[in-house]
Protein backbone atom coordinates (compact mmCIF):
# COMPACT_ATOMS: atom_id res chain seq x y z
CA UNK A 1 0.00 0.00 0.00
CA UNK A 2 1.20 3.66 -0.88
CA UNK A 3 2.50 5.48 1.54
CA UNK A 4 0.96 9.00 2.05
CA UNK A 5 4.17 10.35 1.25
CA UNK A 6 4.37 8.29 -2.26
CA UNK A 7 0.99 9.62 -3.27
CA UNK A 8 2.21 13.13 -2.68
CA UNK A 9 5.43 12.50 -4.68
CA UNK A 10 3.15 11.10 -7.76
CA UNK A 11 0.81 14.40 -7.44
CA UNK A 12 3.76 16.59 -7.48
CA UNK A 13 5.30 14.85 -10.44
CA UNK A 14 2.22 15.19 -12.21
CA UNK A 15 1.61 18.87 -11.36
CA UNK A 16 5.10 19.70 -12.32
CA UNK A 17 4.94 17.93 -15.57
CA UNK A 18 1.95 19.87 -16.28
CA UNK A 19 3.58 23.04 -15.74
CA UNK A 20 6.46 22.53 -18.26
CA UNK A 21 4.46 21.22 -20.68
CA UNK A 22 2.97 24.90 -20.62
CA UNK A 23 6.37 26.18 -20.27
CA UNK A 24 8.07 24.42 -23.43
CA UNK A 25 4.77 24.90 -25.26
CA UNK A 26 5.36 25.60 -29.01
CA UNK A 27 1.94 27.34 -29.59
CA UNK A 28 2.54 30.27 -27.08
CA UNK A 29 3.37 32.71 -29.79
CA UNK A 30 1.24 32.04 -32.64
CA UNK A 31 2.75 34.34 -35.55
CA UNK A 32 0.96 33.54 -38.42
CA UNK A 33 -2.37 32.12 -39.57
CA UNK A 34 -0.81 28.47 -39.67
CA UNK A 35 0.13 28.59 -35.89
CA UNK A 36 -3.10 30.48 -34.94
CA UNK A 37 -5.04 27.76 -36.72
CA UNK A 38 -2.95 24.92 -34.93
CA UNK A 39 -3.27 25.91 -31.59
CA UNK A 40 -7.53 26.38 -31.77
CA UNK A 41 -7.31 23.04 -32.71
CA UNK A 42 -4.70 22.35 -30.24
CA UNK A 43 -7.11 23.61 -27.50
CA UNK A 44 -10.31 22.17 -29.28
CA UNK A 45 -8.44 18.71 -28.73
CA UNK A 46 -6.88 19.25 -25.20
CA UNK A 47 -10.80 20.11 -24.14
CA UNK A 48 -12.30 16.77 -25.25
CA UNK A 49 -9.88 14.70 -24.19
CA UNK A 50 -9.58 15.99 -20.84
CA UNK A 51 -13.12 15.57 -20.38
CA UNK A 52 -12.68 12.10 -20.81
CA UNK A 53 -9.33 11.77 -19.03
CA UNK A 54 -11.17 13.37 -15.58
CA UNK A 55 -14.29 11.42 -16.18
CA UNK A 56 -12.33 8.20 -16.18
CA UNK A 57 -9.94 8.83 -13.50
CA UNK A 58 -12.64 10.47 -11.47
CA UNK A 59 -15.39 7.60 -11.61
CA UNK A 60 -11.61 5.23 -10.89
CA UNK A 61 -11.01 7.54 -7.84
CA UNK A 62 -14.20 6.64 -6.51
CA UNK A 63 -14.82 3.21 -7.14
CA UNK A 64 -11.51 2.60 -5.51
CA UNK A 65 -11.89 4.69 -2.20
CA UNK A 66 -16.38 3.92 -1.90
CA UNK A 67 -15.35 -0.18 -3.19
CA UNK A 68 -11.95 -0.46 -1.16
CA UNK A 69 -11.63 -4.19 0.93
CA UNK A 70 -13.55 -3.57 4.50
CA UNK A 71 -14.13 -6.09 7.22
CA UNK A 72 -17.68 -7.49 6.56
CA UNK A 73 -17.70 -6.39 2.35
CA UNK A 74 -17.73 -8.87 0.03
CA UNK A 75 -16.24 -8.21 -3.52
CA UNK A 76 -18.72 -8.24 -6.32
CA UNK A 77 -18.14 -10.75 -8.90
CA UNK A 78 -20.09 -9.85 -12.22
CA UNK A 79 -18.18 -9.17 -15.38
CA UNK A 80 -19.16 -7.55 -18.37
CA UNK A 81 -21.71 -4.89 -18.76
CA UNK A 82 -22.96 -4.99 -22.41
CA UNK A 83 -24.85 -1.44 -22.19
CA UNK A 84 -22.04 0.55 -20.45
CA UNK A 85 -19.41 -0.97 -22.95
CA UNK A 86 -21.47 0.31 -25.66
CA UNK A 87 -21.60 3.88 -24.36
CA UNK A 88 -18.13 4.13 -23.07
CA UNK A 89 -17.34 3.03 -26.93
CA UNK A 90 -19.21 5.06 -28.70
CA UNK A 91 -19.00 8.42 -27.34
CA UNK A 92 -15.12 8.56 -27.05
CA UNK A 93 -15.40 7.02 -30.94
CA UNK A 94 -18.16 10.49 -31.82
CA UNK A 95 -15.38 12.64 -30.14
CA UNK A 96 -12.80 11.58 -32.15
CA UNK A 97 -15.23 11.78 -35.45
CA UNK A 98 -15.94 15.45 -34.02
CA UNK A 99 -12.47 16.39 -33.51
CA UNK A 100 -11.33 14.74 -37.25
CA UNK A 101 -13.19 17.45 -38.87
CA UNK A 102 -11.13 20.39 -37.93
CA UNK A 103 -8.10 18.50 -37.73
CA UNK A 104 -8.19 18.15 -41.01
CA UNK A 105 -9.27 21.36 -42.59
CA UNK A 106 -6.18 22.91 -40.59
CA UNK A 107 -3.77 20.54 -42.70
CA UNK A 108 -5.41 21.16 -45.60
CA UNK A 109 -4.80 24.99 -44.64
CA UNK A 110 -1.14 24.53 -43.87
CA UNK A 111 -0.39 22.73 -46.80
CA UNK A 112 -2.26 24.80 -49.52
CA UNK A 113 -0.03 27.54 -50.53
CA UNK A 114 -2.02 30.86 -51.35
CA UNK A 115 -0.90 33.29 -53.97
CA UNK A 116 2.26 34.25 -52.51
CA UNK A 117 4.28 37.46 -52.64
CA UNK A 118 7.69 36.04 -52.49
CA UNK A 119 8.76 32.26 -52.85
CA UNK A 120 11.80 31.11 -50.68
CA UNK A 121 13.45 27.58 -50.64
CA UNK A 122 14.96 26.24 -47.96
CA UNK A 123 17.30 23.55 -48.30
CA UNK A 124 19.10 21.43 -45.07
CA UNK A 125 22.14 20.22 -45.30
CA UNK A 126 24.78 18.11 -42.61
CA UNK A 127 24.68 21.12 -40.62
CA UNK A 128 23.17 23.77 -41.96
CA UNK A 129 20.59 25.76 -44.01
CA UNK A 130 20.85 27.07 -47.26
CA UNK A 131 18.42 30.15 -48.20
CA UNK A 132 17.65 30.82 -51.90
CA UNK A 133 15.46 33.64 -53.31
CA UNK A 134 14.74 32.08 -56.95
CA UNK A 135 13.05 35.27 -57.95
CA UNK A 136 16.32 37.53 -57.52
CA UNK A 137 18.68 35.07 -57.54
CA UNK A 138 20.17 35.39 -54.55
CA UNK A 139 21.74 32.05 -52.34
CA UNK A 140 23.53 32.32 -49.67
CA UNK A 141 24.04 29.64 -46.28
CA UNK A 142 24.61 29.74 -42.88
CA UNK A 143 22.44 32.91 -42.37
CA UNK A 144 19.67 34.21 -40.98
CA UNK A 145 16.30 33.77 -43.88
CA UNK A 146 15.13 37.59 -44.21
CA UNK A 147 11.07 38.04 -45.01
CA UNK A 148 9.05 40.69 -45.35
CA UNK A 149 6.13 41.23 -42.56
CA UNK A 150 2.71 40.90 -43.57
CA UNK A 151 3.74 39.63 -47.25
CA UNK A 152 2.80 35.90 -48.17
CA UNK A 153 5.64 34.06 -48.40
CA UNK A 154 6.05 30.43 -49.94
CA UNK A 155 8.38 28.32 -48.51
CA UNK A 156 9.85 25.01 -50.85
CA UNK A 157 11.55 22.86 -48.78
CA UNK A 158 14.03 20.53 -49.28
CA UNK A 159 17.47 18.39 -48.46
CA UNK A 160 20.71 17.60 -50.40
CA UNK A 161 21.55 14.72 -48.21
CA UNK A 162 18.95 13.24 -45.01
CA UNK A 163 15.84 14.37 -43.86
CA UNK A 164 15.91 17.26 -41.70
CA UNK A 165 13.33 19.38 -40.57
CA UNK A 166 12.63 22.64 -40.20
CA UNK A 167 10.90 23.97 -37.18
CA UNK A 168 9.53 27.28 -36.45
CA UNK A 169 7.29 26.87 -33.74
CA UNK A 170 6.24 30.53 -33.79
CA UNK A 171 5.12 30.16 -37.66
CA UNK A 172 3.10 26.82 -36.81
CA UNK A 173 5.68 25.20 -39.18
CA UNK A 174 7.28 22.00 -38.85
CA UNK A 175 8.27 20.70 -42.60
CA UNK A 176 10.18 17.74 -43.32
CA UNK A 177 12.86 18.31 -45.47
CA UNK A 178 13.83 15.25 -47.63
CA UNK A 179 16.23 14.58 -50.05
CA UNK A 180 14.94 14.08 -53.49
CA UNK A 181 11.57 15.85 -52.47
CA UNK A 182 10.01 19.30 -52.47
CA UNK A 183 7.65 19.99 -49.56
CA UNK A 184 5.40 22.84 -49.55
CA UNK A 185 4.31 25.47 -46.82
CA UNK A 186 3.81 29.44 -46.62
CA UNK A 187 3.64 32.01 -43.57
CA UNK A 188 2.33 35.52 -43.17
CA UNK A 189 3.72 37.18 -40.58
CA UNK A 190 2.60 40.42 -38.98
CA UNK A 191 4.89 41.08 -36.67
CA UNK A 192 8.66 42.32 -37.68
CA UNK A 193 11.26 40.62 -35.40
CA UNK A 194 13.88 37.74 -34.66
CA UNK A 195 12.37 34.00 -34.79
CA UNK A 196 13.86 30.87 -33.52
CA UNK A 197 13.72 27.56 -34.60
CA UNK A 198 15.74 24.35 -34.84
CA UNK A 199 15.96 21.12 -36.48
CA UNK A 200 13.58 18.80 -36.11
CA UNK A 201 14.46 15.50 -37.17
CA UNK A 202 17.84 13.76 -36.14
CA UNK A 203 19.97 13.99 -38.80
CA UNK A 204 23.62 13.24 -37.66
CA UNK A 205 26.20 14.12 -35.18
CA UNK A 206 25.99 18.59 -35.64
CA UNK A 207 21.96 18.29 -35.21
CA UNK A 208 21.79 19.86 -32.65
CA UNK A 209 23.94 22.79 -33.62
CA UNK A 210 20.91 23.50 -36.79
CA UNK A 211 19.68 26.66 -35.57
CA UNK A 212 17.40 28.31 -37.68
CA UNK A 213 17.11 32.23 -37.30
CA UNK A 214 14.09 34.08 -39.48
CA UNK A 215 14.20 37.65 -39.51
CA UNK A 216 11.21 39.41 -40.48
CA UNK A 217 11.72 43.19 -41.80
CA UNK A 218 9.09 45.94 -42.75
CA UNK A 219 9.07 45.37 -46.72
CA UNK A 220 11.08 48.44 -47.34
CA UNK A 221 13.90 47.22 -45.43
CA UNK A 222 13.71 43.45 -46.89
CA UNK A 223 13.67 45.68 -50.34
CA UNK A 224 16.74 47.34 -49.76
CA UNK A 225 18.42 44.42 -48.38
CA UNK A 226 17.48 41.98 -50.61
CA UNK A 227 19.33 44.67 -53.06
CA UNK A 228 21.89 44.43 -51.48
CA UNK A 229 22.11 40.56 -51.30
CA UNK A 230 21.68 41.06 -55.48
CA UNK A 231 24.79 42.79 -55.51
CA UNK A 232 26.58 40.22 -53.63
CA UNK A 233 27.36 42.08 -49.93
CU1 LIG B 1 18.72 17.84 -37.82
Amino acid sequence: MPTRRTWLAIFSLAVGLLAAGTAGAWLLHPATPVAHEVRTLWYKAVAVTSFFLILAEGLLLIVVLRFRARPGVKAATFHENFRLELLWTAIPALALVYLAGPSFSTLKYLETVPKSDLTVEIIGHQWFWEYRYPGYGVVFANEPLVIPAGKIVAADVTSIDVVHSWFLPDFGVKMDANPGRVNHTWFQVAKPGTYNGQCAELCGVLHAEMFITVNVVPPEEFARWIEQKKRGA
